[in-house]
């Protein structure tokens, strides 16, 4: 190989390709011989990171140059899947390394499969802000990812015998050809020990935090670069290192096992993501690992403040921090524990520039997610905050009572730490006094905080509250997911739309045009195709290519309503044992998600999603009419494959629950017609596309809320609606799963005996109407091509950079960059 510099620069295929090759002798120091698939996927990952540290070196220092606002994101989860094909795409270098690995006699298809997914996330939250880092990154917003670098993600989820089993997740096995370690980016953590009064040389009373026990947190870098505007943001990881590596004392007494130990401990921070969605769980390593992850960026935020500024009250004008959802709230009393035990502020400046500084989204109203940590367990590891947090809530609940009188209940009701037998602190409540801006992620949820979680804040303090609807990015979510969808649009209307997703209006008078038709009718037949390939090497079951599509994706939990879906495909079933030779609109219906570990109503709807499936699959009647199939392990990469395919959207959530959703976002953007409830963003989604091109069923938000109160009964529904009864009959009596008669009664009891909670029964009768409605359109292809162009055509709203740049705008008051041409 002739080596010069510039093959670490150039973006032809032939300077790639030897780039590609100089990696696989020179970095990895293989052989023609000894070279893997893990070496090829990364000699191009390697390749790719050439051209990004230079983008990111120069976008970084230019953020120096114009003194720009920065903005942190500030994230216990960051769900960014595999990174190859944005990196290419964003670099727009993806076909010239494909040409250079056909070259090598490679294909980039079976390249790119090599690479792990960093599942660094549950779900929706964490996947959103993995969309935001791209949009930041391509509207030249300044903005930085914080989180944490868990050695294990999401788990793996096998499904044996209709079970969820969860096993780690090894994304880290081979290393992670990404990120770059920052040795010398090590700061402290502390926990523990007790804050002591002093007074300090102006005669002012002070605190110091002491005795503590300390753990470092290492930096861990990752490029995120934007669409082909040349600007590469950060993401930056912590990892939890010991501070002593091991104890020389046990060490040299011959202890070797005590000595690693405590170490081990300490590193046991960033070990695993919980995996709960939706449900707090109050264990102290919880809270350790949000400390963590506040302490260490707030220390990096403020270092890199102060090398070019040294008037604290100046820090607002230059950051703005965004909590996602609560679990980075403790960012509030830690900066100002930073500004007057550090920094000797007074308290009132402390408070003035920490309010005017940190932000915070809610992500949902559902109680059981709240965070709310026991005053006992923050007084033991975080005694110098929980002092902060006690001087905050007694001036804040003066202002309650200086604006309300003495409303002993409201004041109760506003505390920032709930009292009673056990004292928590309601990290909600901290986030919306302490900040500058809390906001909601769709219309509907932010009007439901206003008047509900939040009804006596939002009294208090109007103009805090602010709706931001959720997107998604464009790049990742139809341009690299959906190729040939994306090249037809661009060979119609050019390629803005994909730094300006409302261009695809341009695209929506061409419902009308047979040809396009047809050549829309194309991509979504090839993309079907396709994952019917791969659902036959998985799973040996075939499917077909001309049935509906009917998808639905998403953490598993009762409030989504996958039994809802589960007992309408259940009753499909029945029809066609009712009526073989009856004319029957074939339909494949796909589900896949993850349970948390410990809740086990949801992981008993797998198995029995998974038993109708069985049943369905195994009975020659159904054949070429009705297939059903859980794919195991679902990921940001599985997501990929399967919305590109999808004919219909499942958007099933009880009215007033879902706070807004994206995957609904993303399977309309790639022509999938909705099958939903006016929940979340589904409601602005109806908005956009029109309410011919979409199927609304079921109950609203607000006659939910008046059943729940006026009484529900669902047995009515089971005794009223003949096709229910039977499907629920089957499931009672063992129909699905003659070995374990028993197996669903849970569900079942929960159903008709405890409540359902979430009124599926009450939405199953309009539901299963729409879906007739869905068959009939079906049959007719030109119309429902047509409602499918529209919904592509007509949800350029829901980009994540129209978010970002609302966000910009309205929270953060922050400027969009662009580098200098000549730089
Ligand atoms: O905002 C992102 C995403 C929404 O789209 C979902 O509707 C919402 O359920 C999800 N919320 C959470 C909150 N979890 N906690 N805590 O994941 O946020």
């Amino acid at each position: 190989i002739k080596l010069n510099d510039d093959i670490t620069k150039a973006m032809d295929a032939e300077s790639l390709k030897l780039d590609i090759q100089r990696h696989l002798r020179f970095t990895l120091a293989k052989s023609k011989y000894s070279t893997t698939k893990w070496d090829k996927f990364r000699s191009v990952a390697l390749t790719a990171l050439d051209r990004l540290h230079d983008r990111w070196i120069d976008t970084q220092e230019h953020y120096y140059d114009v003194d720009a606002k920065r903005v942190y994101y500030i994230s216990m989860e960051f769900l960014m899947g595999r990174l190859l094909d944005n990196m290419l795409v964003n670099l727009d270098i993806l076909d010239e390394v494909k040409e250079a690995l056909d070259e090598l006699g490679l294909d980039y298809d079976e390249v790119k499969e090599n690479e792990f997914d960093a599942g660094l996330g549950n779900g929706g939250l964490g996947r959103l802000a993995a969309c935001f880092l791209d949009s930041m990154a391509t509207m030249g917003i300044p903005g930085y990812g914080y989180g944490i670098r868990y050695d294990y993600g999401i788990f793996h989820q096998q499904i044996r015998n209709g079970y969820q089993i969860e096993k780690p997740d090894m994304w880290l096995q081979f290393g992670n050809p990404w990120d770059v370690v920052r040795p010398k980016v090590l700061y402290p953590v502390d926990f523990y020990g007790e804050s002591v009064p002093y007074t300090d040389s102006d005669g002012q009373l002070r605190f110091k935090w002491v005795n503590t026990q300390s753990v470092n947190a290492l930096a861990f870098d990752t490029p995120v670069p934007g669409y082909k505007n040349d600007i590469v943001n950060n993401l930056r990881l912590w990892k939890a290192s010991s501070s002593k590596a091991i104890d020389f004392q046990s060490f040299s007494q011959g202890e070797y096992i005590d000595a690693v130990r405590d170490s081990q401990l300490q590193e046991n921070i960033s070990r695993v993501l919980y995996p709960n969605d939706k449900v707090f769980v109050g264990q102290e390593l919880r809270l350790k690992q949000e400390y963590f992850l506040v302490s260490a960026t707030l220390q990096d935020i403020l270092r890199r403040f102060k090398k070019v500024h040294n008037d604290w009250r100046k820090l607002p004008d230059k950051v703005a921090i965004q909590c996602n959802d609560t679990h980075p709230n403790l960012a509030i009393p830690e900066l100002m524990r930073v500004l007057m035990d550090y920094e000797g502020l007074d308290w009132e400046t402390s408070w003035d520039i920490t309010r005017k500084t940190i932000n915070y989204t809610n992500h949902t109203v559902l109680p059981e997610a709240l965070e709310t940590w026991p005053v006992p367990l923050m007084r033991n590891l975080l005694p110098r905050h929980l002092q902060i947090i006690y001087e905050i809530n007694k001036r804040f609940l003066n202002d309650v009572r200086d604006t309300f009188g003495h409303d002993v209940n409201k004041v109760r009701r506003m505390s920032i730490i709930s009292e009673g037998e056990k004292p928590a602190v309601q990290m909600a409540t901290l986030g919306i006094v302490g900040s500058n801006k809390v906001n909601g992620v769709a219309r509907l949820h932010t009007e439901l905080i206003k008047k509900t979680i939040f009804k006596d804040f939002y009294e208090l303090y109007p103009d805090k509250f602010i709706n931001m609807t959720n997107g998604i990015t464009p790049r990742r979510w139809l341009k690299q997911c959906n190729p040939r969808l994306s090249e037809l649009i661009s060979e119609q209307i050019g390629d803005s739309w994909i730094t300006d997703l409302n261009q695809l209006k341009k695209i929506d008078k061409l419902a009308d045009s047979k040809a396009f038709r047809k050549k829309f009718t194309d991509v979504k037949h090839q993309n079907k195709k396709d994952l019917i390939a791969f659902i036959e090497a998985e799973y040996g079951i075939s499917l077909e290519p001309d049935s509906i599509f009917d998808i639905q994706i998403k953490r598993i939990h009762e409030y989504k309503r996958q039994l809802l879906v589960a007992l309408h495909t259940a009753m499909l079933y029945n029809r066609i044992k009712a009526n073989p030779d009856a004319e029957f609109q074939p339909r494949t219906v796909l589900f896949s998600g993850k349970a948390a570990p410990g809740y086990t109503m949801a992981k008993l709807q797998i198995k029995l999603i998974n038993s109708i499936a069985e049943k369905i699959n195994n009975d020659p009647d159904t054949k070429g009419k009705l297939s059903c199939l859980f794919l195991e392990n679902y990921t940001v990469s599985l997501a990929e494959r399967l919305i590109p395919a999808a004919d219909l959207s499942e958007q099933t959530s009880t009215a007033g629950m879902e706070a807004s959703g994206t995957g609904n976002m993303k399977f309309a953007l790639n022509g999938a017609l909705t099958i939903g409830t006016l929940d979340g963003a589904n409601i602005e989604i109806r908005e956009e596309v029109g309410e011919d091109n979409i199927f609304i069923f079921g109950l609203t938000d607000e006659e939910v809320e008046q059943k729940r109160r006026e009484g529900y009964n669902p047995r009515d529904y089971y005794d009223s609606i003949p096709e229910l009864q039977q499907v629920l009959n089957q499931i009672r009596d063992g129909f699905f799963e003659p070995d374990e008669p028993e197996l669903f009664h849970p569900i079942i009891r929960n159903l008709l005996d405890e409540g359902d909670y979430f009124m599926v029964l009450a939405d199953f009768e309009s539901y299963t109407k729409q879906q007739q409605e869905v068959e009939k359109l079906y049959k007719d292809q030109a119309k429902w091509i047509k409602k499918a162009i529209h919904n592509v055509a007509r949800v350029g709203k829901f980009s994540s950079d129209r978010t970002i740049l609302e966000y910009s705008k309205q929270i953060w008051d922050c400027e969009q960059i662009s580098l200098p041409k000549d730089r």
